[in-house]
């Protein structure tokens, strides 16, 4: 009895060993699962996240790759322009060809840079056969989307920040003009985001007294600079409405900040300064401009502002259905020149205005009567049918499994001082054969006039322009 007792004592003992060997195994599996599932999946993310920067950085070159060809087939255009110059003279004896958009042609041109579907349609365009090229396209890591836009399109309206009076009436007419139609008459009419009240003038003051260094108050009076009265001083608006800033009285840095401006909010922006922020070809302000608008390139809304600018009184401007009429008619001989331009010269913008030249009897078939510019001599200076200021916006595409790696820039290049391809060629072989000295200074004039040194005038003549704008976004 004794016995057994002892037994099964012990065999109970036995037991309880067992079960606690068991819970100490498990114990430690559970452990090790969780362990094991952390370190896995602190590895995984870690790896996740080194191909995401590097496909990030990859796509970050690819639209670097896209900004620079561009430049370099901005920079090619004086010699297309040669080579279309003989057909121009057939046309028009007396002109000489105008600047010819090469960057619109950008798809097409540098697809052989790109990826295969860019190469196909190269050599489809073309009639060559790229497999016979060396070194071409990206090597199948991604490919490039480069849009070109002219900023000598858009009206600037840093135009004010060069101090004189005649900067600012331009800057003014130009204002007024985008926002004279009638149509626009409930924007003016409304309270502004700040609760205000501001009409066109004032809203064209605005812009203008916060660009322009001095603290006279701007008239906005689309007279001549002599007949309009002064304005007085600048007040204190921003400090009355309780906002935490100041007048800047210096150039805008970037468009955004346009929306510090009195009364500019968000349907003003969408209205006047861009309506569709994926397509900046719409736009209509800038900040980069030369302060001249170039008609051949400009989109319709912003030539019919500068039509307005230089003829506040005509039915353009004053009848809502003629104004749509002039839109709709450019709109559709844009789209049959595919990109080819309009005008010759400024002073052939004024005669087609005017009813004359090639396409004066186009506009007159749309319903368009002539047009009288108060001084066609002023009209002549805020027009161009020359860009020099281009933004560029290109994104590297890089595709990755079940996602995509995208990367945009946004550069503006300056090409004020870009000297041609054919003067760096020429320029080469002068000091190849001795003829000049290459290390004698060469004068180039700054934009505030001053004579740059010789290296800083090296760098500023670079043919393929000055980056003045550079943003990843
Ligand atoms: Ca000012």
């Amino acid at each position: 009895m004794k016995a057994y007792r002892f037994n099964s004592r012990r065999i109970r003992g036995r037991r309880q060993e067992r079960a606690m060997a068991l819970v100490m195994v498990l114990l430690a599996i559970v452990v090790l699962t969780v362990y094991l599932t952390e370190v896995q999946a602190e590895s995984t993310t870690a790896f996740a996240s080194a191909l995401a920067e590097r496909d990030r950085l990859r796509a970050e070159y690819l639209a670097t790759s896209g900004i620079n060809l561009q430049r370099m087939l901005i920079a090619s255009e004086p010699t297309v322009r040669q080579v279309v110059e003989p057909v121009f003279k057939l046309m028009n004896p007396k002109g000489r060809a105008p600047q010819i958009p090469v960057w619109e042609f950008g798809d097409q041109v540098l697809g052989p840079y790109n990826d295969g579907p860019g190469a196909e349609s190269f050599a489809a365009l073309a009639n060559v056969d790229i497999a016979s090229g060396e070194n071409l396209g990206l090597g199948g890591l991604g490919h490039f989307e480069a849009v070109v836009i002219d900023e000598d399109s858009k009206i600037d309206v840093n135009t004010a920040a060069r101090g004189d009076i005649i900067s600012r009436t331009r800057l003014a007419q130009q204002l007024l003009g985008v926002f004279a139609a009638p149509q626009y008459n409930p924007l003016f009419e409304q309270e502004d985001p700040d609760g205000q009240y501001s009409d066109r003038q004032s809203i064209c003051a605005a812009v203008i007294d916060w660009v322009d260094s001095d603290e006279e108050r701007e008239p906005c009076d689309p007279r001549s600079a002599q007949a309009a009265p002064a304005g007085g001083v600048e007040d204190n608006y921003y400090q009355t409405i309780g906002l935490k800033y100041f007048r800047k009285n210096a150039a805008f840095d970037s468009l955004d900040e346009l929306r510090l401006v009195r009364g500019i909010g968000d349907d003003f922006w969408a209205t006047f300064v861009d309506p569709d922020p994926r397509k900046p070809k719409d736009r209509v302000m800038t900040v980069w401009g030369q302060g001249k608008v170039n008609v051949n390139t400009a989109n319709a809304q912003t030539l019919l502002a500068i039509v307005c600018a230089g003829a506040p009184d005509s039915e353009l401007c004053l009848d809502p259905m003629k104004a749509a009429a002039f839109v709709s008619t450019i709109s559709l001989v844009k789209s049959f020149t595919s990109g080819a331009p309009l005008f010759g010269s400024a002073k052939d913008f004024i005669l087609t205005m005017k009813g004359g030249g090639t396409l004066g009897p186009f506009l007159a078939m749309g319903g368009i009567n002539p047009v009288t510019f108060r001084s066609p001599a002023e009209m002549a200076k805020i027009v161009t049918t020359e860009s020099k200021m281009f933004s560029i916006y290109s994104t590297g595409v890089v595709p990755g499994q079940g996602r995509e790696t995208r990367v945009t820039i946004h550069a503006v290049i300056d090409f004020r001082h870009a000297t041609t391809v054919a003067d760096v060629a020429t320029a080469n072989q002068a000091a190849a054969t001795g003829a000049v000295d290459p290390s004698a200074p060469t004068t180039v004039t700054g934009i505030n006039g001053a004579t740059l040194d010789p290296v800083t005038a090296q760098i500023a003549t670079s043919p393929a322009g000055n980056v003045v704008y550079w943003r990843v976004q």
